[in-house]
């Protein structure tokens, strides 16, 4: 939005990202958000005339919040706006059943041509009033039921110019917890790149759509080519980071992409899963060709029914089993994407998944309880039936929200974790395939995470002794009887049969 502004208007530009700022504390030596924004704030220096405040994701609603209102306090006089997922989606809840009275306005969807506009306009309250991209606490107040925002997108993607990463202290921000969470990358300088924005599916578990819209728009080739080099050898880029929704639309230009960041020796992590029907053997091949090590299978559910008729997902599992053999075949590691606790799933739709994913050759799984996004079909479905049990604007994957006919949160909670276990520990598909070094990477990393892990010290030591060192064998298989005592791990021990004498076993 920077480098878009000051395409068109002489502006100045400040960037306080509290993301990376409080990644960087060594404590937090303060009682609550709002607290720690102020201080950040003012040692910032910023003296901003207009001061917009962005959350993209759920679990930031109250800071978010919090922003809005340090801002408001400290700069009195300053216009006060707000934009991303998060505003886009729980306007009406935060100026109506919040009674927000310190944003000014907030930005509905893109804001690029929004904020251009409101930066080339004399008086930003009365344009804020008039133009449909900006929703205001009097519009929704007033004509609640008459105003409904628009978007107002860019088509040709390559009119943004090349972004203003001279807002940012790349050291810091190189900070990316993204990038460490793979596989295959240590310590890398990584940039997130957008190739493409918007997506055509109708995925019910997703809110996308309402920010980016679902026409697909694209910047050009050549723009991509061009970007890649300069955050290469202008920055220091060892990594892209693709955050496309759907980068797969068009595979030819997938080709190409490819090989551009092949000539460039980068290393491209798609922290998205990849649309899984194209992901079909030459296109694999290509991104093994180009040094891709890593991909992430959005493989949602086990089973079909869901899939198809809770998830609205045009996926069929048979894909899903053929290209994890063929990315294991191939050299890549596969993390696959699943989630449980749909509105309209059953228990016997998640038994039926648990026994599917066994066939799924995959490296690990990531078990999430589907969280009702707000803007998300899964949301609108789930508050009109009134299934959601906790306040939604905190959900992050993690924590079950939804109650159903069918299952309580505790179930889901509990079946996440069960699953977990079951997936990633008693039935790893890379200690089933004898793949042990592989497998042992994985459970010494949850070891370094929670070394009071049970099952990480019991399957290392399985692969220890696949490995014959009886040395390690040894000392996981004690960590594990001493951890497969706490009342924690015992349920779980009993659950999957575990062994539990230590004087037998070792
Ligand atoms: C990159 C990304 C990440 C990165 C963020 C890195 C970073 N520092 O930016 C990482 C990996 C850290 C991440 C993590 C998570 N993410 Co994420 N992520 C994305 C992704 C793929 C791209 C974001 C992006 O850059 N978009 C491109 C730009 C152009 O769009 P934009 O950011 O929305 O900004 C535009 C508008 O929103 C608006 N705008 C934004 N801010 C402002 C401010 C003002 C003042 C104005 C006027 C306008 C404006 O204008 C911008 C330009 O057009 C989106 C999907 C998506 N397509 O957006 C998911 C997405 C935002 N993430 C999502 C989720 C759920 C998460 C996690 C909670 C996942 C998890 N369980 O851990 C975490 C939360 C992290 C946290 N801090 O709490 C969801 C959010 C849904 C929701 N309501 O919560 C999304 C939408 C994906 C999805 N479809 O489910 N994510
Ligand atoms: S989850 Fe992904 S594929 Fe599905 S609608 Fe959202 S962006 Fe598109």
């Amino acid at each position: 939005m920077s480098a878009f502004l000051k395409k068109f208007v002489d502006v100045e530009v400040q960037l306080l990202d509290l993301n990376t700022e409080i990644n960087l504390l060594d404590d937090f030596p303060y009682d609550n958000f709002y607290d720690c924004c102020v201080d950040l704030i003012i040692k910032s220096g910023f003296e901003p005339d207009v001061v917009g405040v962005s959350s993209l994701f759920s679990p930031s609603f109250f800071n978010f919040m919090d922003c809005g209102r340090a801002a408001r306090n400290l700069f009195p006089n300053a216009l006060v706006i707000g934009g991303g997922n998060i505003p886009t989606n729980s306007y009406e809840h935060i100026f109506n059943d919040l009674d927000c009275t310190f944003f000014d306005g907030l930005c509905f969807g893109e804001g690029e041509r929004p904020l251009l506009g409101l930066m080339q306009s004399s008086d930003y309250h009365s344009y804020m009033r008039k133009s449909s991209s900006w929703i205001t606490r009097e519009k929704v107040a007033t004509d609640a039921a008459l105003f409904v925002p628009a978007h107002d997108f860019i088509d040709a993607l390559d009119e943004i110019p090349f972004f203003d990463y001279n807002l940012c202290n790349i050291e810091k921000h190189s900070t990316n917890p993204v990038t460490s969470s793979f596989h295959s990358v240590e310590n890398q300088r990584g940039f997130h790149i957008m190739t493409s924005r918007g997506c055509p599916y109708l995925c019910t578990f997703c809110a996308s759509h309402r920010t980016h819209g679902r026409k697909m728009r694209f910047h050009s080739i050549e723009r991509v080519r061009e970007d890649m080099s300069r955050l290469k050898y202008d920055f220091g880029a060892t990594t892209v980071v693709f955050q496309d929704d759907h980068l797969m639309s068009d595979k030819d230009r997938v080709y190409e992409i490819l090989q551009i960041v092949g000539e460039l020796k980068l290393e491209a992590l798609f922290q998205n899963g990849l649309t899984l029907y194209a992901l079909d053997r030459p296109m694999l091949e290509a991104f093994y060709a180009a040094g891709v090590r890593h991909l992430v299978l959005p493989v949602e559910s086990g089973s079909e029914k869901v899939l198809k008729e809770q998830m609205h997902k045009p996926l069929k599992f048979r894909i899903s089993e053929r290209v994890a053999k063929d990315c294991r075949e191939l050299g890549i590691y596969t993390n696959t994407n699943i989630l449980i606790g749909m509105p309209g799933e059953t228990k016997a739709d998640i038994e039926e998944a648990r026994i599917n994913l066994r066939k799924i050759h995959t490296n690990w799984f990531n078990i999430a309880c589907a969280s009702p996004i707000v803007g998300s079909d899964m949301h609108a479905l789930a508050k009109k039936k009134n299934y959601i049990k906790v306040d939604t604007f905190g959900s992050d994957f993690r924590k079950a929200s939804i109650e159903t006919e069918d299952f309580t949160a505790e179930y889901i909670q509990d079946m996440q974790y069960l699953m977990n276990l079951e997936l990633n520990f008693v039935h790893n598909m890379d200690v089933r395939l004898g793949e042990y070094s592989i497998a042992l990477k994985a459970f010494k990393n949850v070891i370094r995470i929670k070394p009071d892990h049970a099952f990480a010290h019991y399957f290392a030591a399985q692969c220890y002794q696949a490995m014959d060192d009886t040395q390690s064998f040894h000392e996981h298989m004690a960590a594990y009887f001493e951890h497969a005592e706490s009342p924690f791990w015992k349920k779980y021990v009993e659950y999957f049969s575990m062994p539990t004498n230590a004087v037998a076993q070792i």
